[in-house]
């Protein structure tokens, strides 16, 4: 039992990337499903501002973005190749761009019949209501730039046409699949496997990887209510943080994390730990006591307050 729950909702793409992490790593873990938008009450208590899904929690250590996410899954599987900062400069700028530049074309682009049917069964009419209120006051505050939806389709077919390319063999850089793998079957999945759109079956090659990460499944699962999580939370404390990362400069600051790009609320807290991806931001909830935030740098902005 690897002790991880992932905080996450069926139908998010970054949380499909860490499910199939998770399958990959042949890992057990704890799933406490969220809704598609705020608010998020109990999870709050965990998070603070942070609003992004995926979360993974281990006791009271929380895990803000699939890249901190990953590097923990990687850590307990024993698959170094998982965790970002183990890849080569052209593995991680793949990533960067599929989980980039290329996840909201792939969102526009799956706006199908299918997947409106499988949004309906899982949300109510007012919640799906709720959802494109949040999305439209989410993506008019966010600092990215979202394609037009004929625009979406053209960088969608261009992609698909370079992953073709790359695979030359079962994975995208090899025999074995590593994070750039995951970080592109996410937006693909959502256009294929719930939007069900024809586009991929130009791509057989695709279409075969995919098959491939489909088949290593989301890895085995119990489902957790969240209160049990934050029981959890309360009952243990962080784990200890290794000296060589408190010796920032900067540790000890009260400061800020928020997302660069969209749904950028912040998270206030104390900085007990920098490492070269991350930073370590502890906060004080009350019933919950002292949790330790991991955030990646990449992507994130830190403000002294
Ligand atoms: N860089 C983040 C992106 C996560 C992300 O965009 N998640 C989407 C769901 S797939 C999200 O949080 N949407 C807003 C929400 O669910 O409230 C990561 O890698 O975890």
């Amino acid at each position: 039992m690897s002790e991880l729950i992932l905080h996450h909702y069926a139908l998010s793409p970054f949380s499909q990337k860490i499910r199939s992490m998770l399958g990959y790593a042949e890992l057990t873990w704890q799933s406490a499903l969220t809704r598609e938008m705020p608010p998020r009450p109990h999870l709050a208590r965990l998070v603070g501002g942070y609003r992004r899904i995926p979360v993974a929690q281990r006791g009271a250590d929380i895990f803000c973005d699939s890249r901190t996410i990953a590097a923990e899954i990687a850590a307990l599987a024993g698959k170094p190749a998982l965790a970002l900062e183990n890849l080569d400069a052209e593995a991680t700028a793949w990533a960067a761009r599929a989980d980039g530049e290329l996840f909201f074309p792939c969102v526009l682009t799956a706006g199908t019949p299918a997947l409106r049917h499988k949004v309906r069964a899982q949300m109510s009419w007012l919640d799906i209501g709720r959802f494109m209120l949040d999305r439209l006051a989410m993506g008019r505050k966010a600092a990215v730039n979202v394609p037009g939806r004929r625009a979406a389709r053209t960088l969608v077919i261009e992609h698909l046409a370079a992953v073709e390319r790359q695979l030359q063999a079962d994975f995208l850089f090899g025999a074995e699949p590593n994070h750039a793998d995951f970080s592109t079957y996410h937006g693909l999945w959502f256009l294929h496997d719930l939007g069900e759109s024809p586009l991929l079956q130009e791509f057989p090659g695709v279409l075969e990887w995919m098959a491939r990460i489909r088949a290593f499944g989301d890895g085995a699962t119990t489902a957790v209510p969240v209160q049990n999580a934050l029981q959890l939370a309360a009952d243990t404390r962080p784990r200890a943080i290794p000296a060589p990362l408190q010796r920032d400069a900067g540790v000890g600051a009260r400061v800020s994390i928020a997302p660069q790009d969209y749904a950028q609320a912040p998270t206030e807290g104390v900085l007990v730990g920098v490492a070269p991806q991350c930073w370590i931001l502890a906060r004080e909830e009350p019933g919950l006591g002292t949790l330790h935030l991991h955030f990646p740098k990449q992507g994130y902005t830190l403000t002294q307050l």
